[in-house]
Formats: C-alpha cells, sequence, structure tokens
C-alpha cells in the first residue's frame, strides 16, 4: 500500500489542520504557507494523486470541488478570486493528493509564476 499522504492524513484526523468546509466528498482547509489573505485548499476524500489522473468516473467529484470552491470562497467574503490545480511536480504540485487552491483577498497577476 502507499504511503499515506499529509492530506490524507488530514482527512482522518491524524494530523491537525484549520478546517473550514467539510461534506461526503471533500474536505477544506486554510494552507499552512497561504499565498493570499484567503488561501484554502479543496481536497477529494477519494485519493486521485493528480488531475491528470482522474478519469470519466470522477466528472461528478470534479465539478462537486469547482461548485464547492464557489461556496467556500462566498463563505470567505470573496468577490473575486483564483483556483489553481498544480498536475504534476514540473507544474509546482508537492502533495500528491489531488486538491484545488482558493486564494483571494489581493490584487492577482497574470500569468502566474
Ligand atoms: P501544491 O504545491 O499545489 O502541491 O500545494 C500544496 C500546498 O499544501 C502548499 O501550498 C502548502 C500546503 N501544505 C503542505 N503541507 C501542509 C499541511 O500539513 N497542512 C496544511 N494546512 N497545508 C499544507
Amino acid at each position: 500500500m502507499k504511503d499515506k499522504t499529509i492530506f490524507a492524513k488530514i482527512i482522518d484526523r491524524e494530523i491537525p489542520a484549520s478546517i473550514v468546509y467539510e461534506d461526503d466528498q471533500c474536505l477544506a482547509f486554510k494552507d499552512v504557507h497561504p499565498q493570499a489573505p484567503v488561501h484554502i485548499l479543496i481536497v477529494p476524500k477519494k485519493p486521485i494523486d493528480r488531475l491528470s489522473s482522474a478519469s470519466g468516473e470522477d466528472q461528478l467529484l470534479l465539478g462537486h470541488l469547482l461548485l464547492t470552491a464557489n461556496k467556500i470562497a462566498e463563505q470567505a467574503g470573496l468577490k473575486d478570486f483564483r483556483l489553481v490545480v498544480n498536475s504534476g511536480p514540473g507544474a509546482g504540485q508537492t502533495v500528491l493528493h489531488l486538491h484545488v487552491h482558493i486564494l483571494g483577498g489581493r490584487e492577482m497577476e497574470w500569468p502566474p509564476g
């Protein structure tokens, strides 16, 4: 069996996190290294390692993550916000458990680094 990622341990309450939302499919918590005044991660409870590993059977789950991001951003008081999904180490993914970053509370620049 593969080693549990840090996010799987947060989902299983083996390590603490500042949780802001939970339902049967996903958990959202504050990023420990915030890159903006609001920086929240949404992770599916299903352990998909990266976006490019998701398949057709994950279609509803992926839609759920985006609609949940809307809800969490609204709860956080964000009118405008950015979602980021890094898929793979070359794209900056450091934790190999699919997650969506919600960033907001400051002006965003483009292109991202
Ligand atoms: P990424 O680079 O896309 O894989 O983003 C991983 C994010 O996870 C990064 O912004 C920092 C955050 N992170 C890493 N370890 C922990 C942790 O133990 N707790 C929390 N809350 N966030 C973490």
